[in-house]
């Protein structure tokens, strides 16, 4: 795909001829799909798109561990307690590759850390809703983690080498999530009328902020245009999460429960559902810090900061002394 091709509903796109022989270089080379590596040139653009995605990306992943952690406690049984565990672990290993890779763009993990803390950097509104049950646990693994691999599928192809290589491992891995999710979601929809109500409830409440993850309307999406003619996204929002709503309702079919939407309907002619209004006021307040646990989201982080203190001195003071030793010894 050529730059001058994609239409820009935000920040305008330049063409080829517009660019400075660099820029033009290097435009050729995402045109030509050949992977960019942290010390190639890139446009200062391109490097800041990155920063801001990639460490966003790293903070939802640790974010997102909490929701999660909250039911590992009260997992139902001892095999589900070492699944969700398990899972959460790997979540906490998707944040670090994914600093990992923000990091060979110049930026450190202290300070992608203190943007978050400092509410400069955002990580995934859907992260900001309660768990209230053990279905959530269901929903998030069925539809949480299911947005996620539809909108991470195509980042295994982004034009940066660090994070499409990331993205690999993360897909995967991803994948065994989506799995355990729509498991707990059959067993409760298999089990008591209660159950299965539960399984409702979680998917009435978890719905709409799934569709909210693939991020603002085409129209309103500041950054796709220049991030698609960077090769960064290879798809809108709105793709996206058509193609989510499209895999997923036969999934809730399948399961007997009903999705919330009273405009969702199959379109013949398009081969795809279609679907209501997203609340965007509600995924804007959540956005500027307003959703139900952003507060406490917040707070939870800035104390693992402040309980990793002496942990982090410690490490500082080890490296200092062996640095100490070693030019003792030269
Ligand atoms: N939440 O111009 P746009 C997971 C922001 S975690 C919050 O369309 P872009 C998992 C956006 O950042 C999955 N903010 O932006 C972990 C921008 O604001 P800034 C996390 C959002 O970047 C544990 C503004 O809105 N996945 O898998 O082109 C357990 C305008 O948006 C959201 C990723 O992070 C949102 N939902 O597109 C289970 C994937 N949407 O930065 C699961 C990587 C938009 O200008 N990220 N914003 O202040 C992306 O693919 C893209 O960044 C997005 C947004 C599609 C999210």
């Amino acid at each position: 795909m050529y730059a001058q091709m994609v239409k820009s509903t935000g920040d305008t796109v330049k063409s080829l001829e517009e660019m400075e022989p660099d820029e033009r270089a290097f435009q050729e080379r995402i045109d030509a799909d050949i992977k960019i590596e942290p010390k190639d040139w890139m446009p200062e653009g391109y490097r800041k798109t990155l920063i801001r995605q990639i460490s966003q990306h790293a903070h939802s992943e640790i974010v997102g561990q909490l929701p999660e952690g909250n039911w590992i406690t009260r997992a139902p049984t001892l095999e589900r307690k070492a699944i969700l565990i398990a899972k959460v672990q790997d979540e906490a290993g998707h944040g670090l590759y994914l600093y990992c890779a923000a990091e060979t763009l110049g930026v450190s993990r202290d300070e992608m850390n203190a943007q978050l803390l400092a509410g400069k950097a955002k990580y995934s509104s859907i992260f900001n809703y309660p768990t209230l049950t053990w279905a959530d646990i269901g929903a998030i693994g069925w539809l949480v983690d299911g947005a996620a691999i539809m909108n991470q599928v195509p980042l295994q192809r982004c034009s940066f080498g660090p994070y499409s290589r990331a993205m690999i491992r993360i897909c995967k891995e991803e994948s065994f999530h989506q799995r355990q999710g729509y498991d707990i979601m059959m067993k409760l929809v298999a089990g008591t009328p209660e159950q299965k109500a539960m399984a409702q409830d979680a998917l009435n409440r978890w719905w709409w902020p799934s569709l909210m993850m693939f991020g603002p309307s085409d129209a309103t999406s500041v950054h796709s245009a220049q991030s698609m003619a960077w090769k960064i996204k290879q798809n809108t929002n709105d793709e996206l999460r058509q193609r989510f709503v499209d895999q997923t309702v036969p999934q809730a079919e399948y399961l007997g429960l009903q999705v919330p939407d009273p405009d969702l309907q199959w379109n013949e002619e398009r081969g795809s559902y279609d679907f209501g209004e997203v609340d965007w006021e509600e995924f804007f307040r959540v956005l500027k810090g307003n959703g139900p646990c952003n507060k406490e989201r917040l707070a939870a982080r800035q104390k693992a900061w402040d309980d990793g203190a002496w942990f982090r001195d410690g490490l500082m003071a080890h490296a200092e002394k062996h640095r100490a030793r070693k030019v003792a010894a030269e």
